[in-house]
C-alpha cells in the first residue's frame, strides 16, 4: 500500500485570486432572492412535513406521526453557513401552472413517495413534472426521496427501490428518449435513522456555489494530514455540507453526526463561560510543524482570499486541554480548545473508537465544524501536523464563509408563521436560527 504523504499545508497567500466565478460576477441580490428555492411535492401523507420537522426543527420522528395534513403552499427559509434555501411544501395536487409558478424559479424538485404505496400514481406525477422540468428549466436539480425504507426489510427494500426506478425510466423513455441522459437522483429514506440526514445533505450541497473551492480544501487537508475520511457539518441542521473524495458510508456518515450531537449536548455547561488567556494556554501553530516523511510537497490555496477573523471561543473550559506537542499517548478522549492564529479560541475534542481508528472534531466557526476519522497511529504520530493544518483549512474555509454571508442583506427576523408575499393561501415559516439547532452556536 502506497504511504500517506502527510505534508504541513503552506500559508495561504493574501494576495492570491478569489472565490469561484459565480461568487465574483454576481451583484449582491437583493432581499431574500439569494436564496435557493426547493420544490417539495409527493402525494399525501408521503412524509413531506415530517421531514423537514425532523432535520430542521428537531421534533423526535415519533412525533411525526400526529402531524396535520399541509393544505396550502408552505414556504420554509433554511440557513446553513454556505447557502441559505428555501422550501416550498406543497398539498398533493397542487397546480404549479395554475397558480403561475414555473420550475424555472427553482433549483430543486424535491418528489417524496412513500415505499409501501401502489407507486403507479406517483410515478404519473413525477413524470408531469419531470416533462415540465424538461421544457421550463432542464438544469433543475430532480430528487427522488422513496421514503418510509426503515418499515420494508432488505431485500423487499431494495426490490421495491429498483422497481420504482425502472418504472420511472420506462415512463420516460415511453415519451421521449431525449430523457435517457436526463439526471434523476434517487435516495432511501426513513425519518427514523440517518438516511434522511445524508440524502439532505447531498440535495443541499448541490445548492452550494463554493462547492468545489470547499471540496478542494478539504481534499488537501485530507491527503496532507493523513485522514480517511473528514465531514462538514452544519451544526444548525446536522447536515453535512462538504465532504472529501473518498466514498461516504452510512457508518462512518452516522459515527461523525453522533460524535457531533454527543458534544452539543455540552454546549449549554458552558455558554456563560468568559475566556481569559493564562501563560498556559496552547500557543497557535505559527510554522508548519517538521513533516514525518520529511519530504516536501507544494499545495497551492490560491483559491482563496484570507482576512482577520472573528468569533471567539474560550479555551479548555476546565475539560482536559487537548494535547498539541504531538506525544500524547493511550486510548483517552481529549477535549479543548485551539488557537486560529488570530487570537480567537475554537473548541476541538478527538476520541479513539477502537485501538485502530480516532474521531476528531474541530469547530470551525460558530455553526460549522470539522469532523475527521483517521488511523489512531496517524493521529498520535501526526498531531501537530494536523493541528497545524487544520488552523490553516480553518482560515480559508472562514474565508469562504464571509464571502457567501456577504452576498446576503440583512433581514429581519419574521415571525412564524406569516402570510406570504408571493402566492395567496402559502404560508412562510424560517428556522434555524430560532429552533433547538441555535443550540449549536453555544459550543463555545
Ligand atoms: N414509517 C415511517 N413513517 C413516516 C416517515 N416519515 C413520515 N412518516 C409518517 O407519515 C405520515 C404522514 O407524514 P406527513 O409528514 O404529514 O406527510 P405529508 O407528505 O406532509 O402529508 P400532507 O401534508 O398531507 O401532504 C405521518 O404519520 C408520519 O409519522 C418515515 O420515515 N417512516
Ligand atoms: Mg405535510
Amino acid at each position: 500500500m502506497m504511504p500517506i504523504a502527510r505534508q504541513p499545508l503552506p500559508q495561504p497567500n493574501p494576495s492570491a485570486a478569489s472565490l469561484a466565478p459565480s461568487q465574483q460576477q454576481s451583484p449582491p441580490p437583493h432581499g431574500d432572492n439569494y436564496r435557493k428555492k426547493i420544490l417539495v411535492m409527493g402525494l399525501s401523507r408521503s412524509g413531506k412535513t415530517s421531514i423537514h420537522k425532523v432535520v430542521f426543527e428537531h421534533v423526535p420522528p415519533n412525533k411525526s406521526f400526529f402531524l396535520e395534513p399541509t393544505t396550502r403552499l408552505v414556504k420554509r427559509d433554511v440557513d446553513t453557513s454556505l447557502v441559505a434555501f428555501q422550501l416550498w411544501e406543497c398539498p398533493e395536487g397542487y397546480n404549479l401552472e395554475k397558480e403561475g409558478l414555473s420550475l424555472a424559479e427553482f433549483s430543486t424538485l424535491l418528489f417524496v413517495m412513500d415505499i409501501q404505496d401502489n407507486y403507479h400514481y406517483p410515478i404519473l406525477e413525477l413524470v408531469k413534472l419531470i416533462e415540465m422540468a424538461y421544457q421550463e428549466n432542464s438544469k433543475i436539480n430532480i430528487e427522488i426521496f422513496v421514503h418510509k425504507a426503515e418499515a420494508l426489510s432488505g431485500e423487499y427494500k431494495n426490490e421495491n427501490f429498483r422497481q420504482i426506478q425502472q418504472r420511472l425510466v420506462d415512463e420516460l423513455l415511453d415519451i421521449s428518449g431525449d430523457f435517457e441522459d436526463f439526471p434523476l437522483n434517487f435516495y432511501l429514506t426513513s425519518v427514523f435513522d440517518q438516511s434522511i440526514f445524508d440524502a439532505l445533505s447531498r440535495v443541499v450541497m448541490r445548492l452550494v456555489d463554493q462547492l468545489p473551492t470547499v471540496e478542494n480544501l478539504l481534499e488537501l487537508l485530507c491527503t496532507n494530514s493523513g485522514i480517511q475520511k473528514a465531514f462538514l457539518f452544519d451544526m444548525r441542521t446536522l447536515l453535512y455540507i462538504a465532504t472529501n473524495n473518498s466514498l461516504v458510508d452510512s457508518e462512518t456518515h452516522e459515527l461523525c453526526c453522533d460524535y457531533v450531537k454527543l458534544l452539543m449536548q455540552f454546549s449549554d455547561l458552558y455558554k456563560n463561560l468568559k475566556y481569559e488567556p493564562t501563560p498556559n494556554d496552547p500557543a497557535p501553530p505559527s510554522k508548519p510543524p517538521q513533516s514525518p516523511s520529511g519530504a516536501s510537497r507544494t499545495v497551492s490555496f490560491d483559491s482563496v482570499t484570507f482576512s482577520p477573523l472573528s468569533p471567539i471561543l474560550p479555551p479548555s473550559h476546565g475539560l482536559p486541554s487537548a494535547d498539541n506537542t504531538g506525544t500524547s499517548s493511550g486510548p483517552s478522549s481529549t477535549a479543548g480548545s485551539s488557537s486560529d492564529g488570530a487570537g480567537k479560541w475554537w473548541a476541538s475534542s478527538s476520541a479513539p473508537l477502537t485501538r485502530h481508528s480516532t474521531l476528531a472534531y474541530w469547530q470551525m466557526d460558530e455553526h460549522v465544524c470539522l469532523v475527521a476519522l483517521a488511523r489512531s497511529s496517524t493521529y498520535e504520530q501526526s498531531r501537530s501536523l494536523i493541528e497545524y493544518n487544520v488552523t490553516i483549512f480553518r482560515q480559508g474555509l472562514q474565508q469562504v464563509i464571509a464571502r457567501e454571508l456577504e452576498r446576503r442583506v440583512p433581514e429581519k427576523p419574521p415571525a412564524t408563521p406569516m402570510p406570504s408575499r408571493v402566492h395567496s393561501g402559502a404560508t412562510e415559516v424560517r428556522v434555524g436560527a430560532g429552533t433547538g439547532a441555535g443550540k449549536a452556536s453555544k459550543l463555545r
